[in-house]
């Protein structure tokens, strides 16, 4: 049996080997969420950089770009990053370069995995198909938050683990507290998550309608996948 393991912030990583596994990046509120909603409202392609001096370049070169840093759109920038200004159709067929504090950072750090795919609560089932159909062992890899965990990336891995746990043995610790806290919250995870801390943030900005709009489950049947440094659907 194939096996899924959590790798619950990118600063474990490390402890990880990923040439022969699928990585499925997760940042939930909000840069993968987001990305699968540009992908599947047309927008041609997303290029993952680090830094916001990365970004400018490629504004430069014709990119649209989007940055983000603490929840806040960045000066100079064309993009914040809502799931809503990802569905703007003047960006139809064009080309994104996004920076965020913590989703492209993950992104890149899981250049290495045989397989890079882009997960999201808006494509849950897709990732799920993807995951059962390939069959090969998985890391579900939670973004976080400037290295620290967080309860909605792990909560989606929950979900992931939960809905493959018949066909995948689960591989460690993580994603079996992962799938117990989904399958404890899932009929009322937006209460559970009014509590968290990157909730409370996006709140105190008045980012409430992200917020709802991210937790909406398998709305797009779109997998993005990275090839080539660049993710497209
Ligand atoms: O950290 C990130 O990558 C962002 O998704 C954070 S925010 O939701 O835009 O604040």
């Amino acid at each position: 049996m194939p096996k899924i393991d959590v790798c619950l912030t990118p600063e474990l990583l490390p402890l990880f080997k990923l040439e022969d596994k699928i990585v499925v990046v997760i940042d939930i509120l909000r840069a993968t969420s987001c990305m699968v909603t540009g992908l599947a409202h047309g927008i041609s392609e997303i290029l993952p950089v680090a830094t916001l001096e990365e970004s400018a370049t490629y504004g430069l070169m014709g990119y649209i770009t989007a940055a983000e840093r603490n929840g806040l759109k960045m000066a100079g920038f064309d993009l914040d990053n809502s799931p809503f200004s990802y569905m703007d159709p003047v960006l139809y067929g064009k080309k994104i370069c996004v920076t965020t504090t913590n989703g492209t950072k993950a992104i890149i750090q899981s250049a290495a995995a045989k397989k890079v795919i882009i997960g999201s609560f808006l494509n849950l089932k897709s990732v799920c198909d993807y995951l059962y159909i390939r069959g090969l062992d998985v890391i579900l890899l939670c973004a976080g938050w400037k290295g620290q965990v967080n309860a909605e990336d792990t909560i989606f891995a929950g979900a992931v683990t939960s809905c493959l746990q018949e066909s995948f043995q689960i591989g460690n610790d993580s994603a079996l507290i992962a799938k117990d806290l989904y399958e404890l919250h899932k009929d009322r995870m937006f209460e559970y998550l009014k509590d968290t801390s990157h909730f409370q943030r996006l709140n105190r900005l008045n980012i409430h309608k992200d917020i709802e709009f991210c937790l909406q489950h398998s709305i797009y049947e779109c997998l993005p996948r990275l090839e080539k440094n660049i993710i497209v659907a």
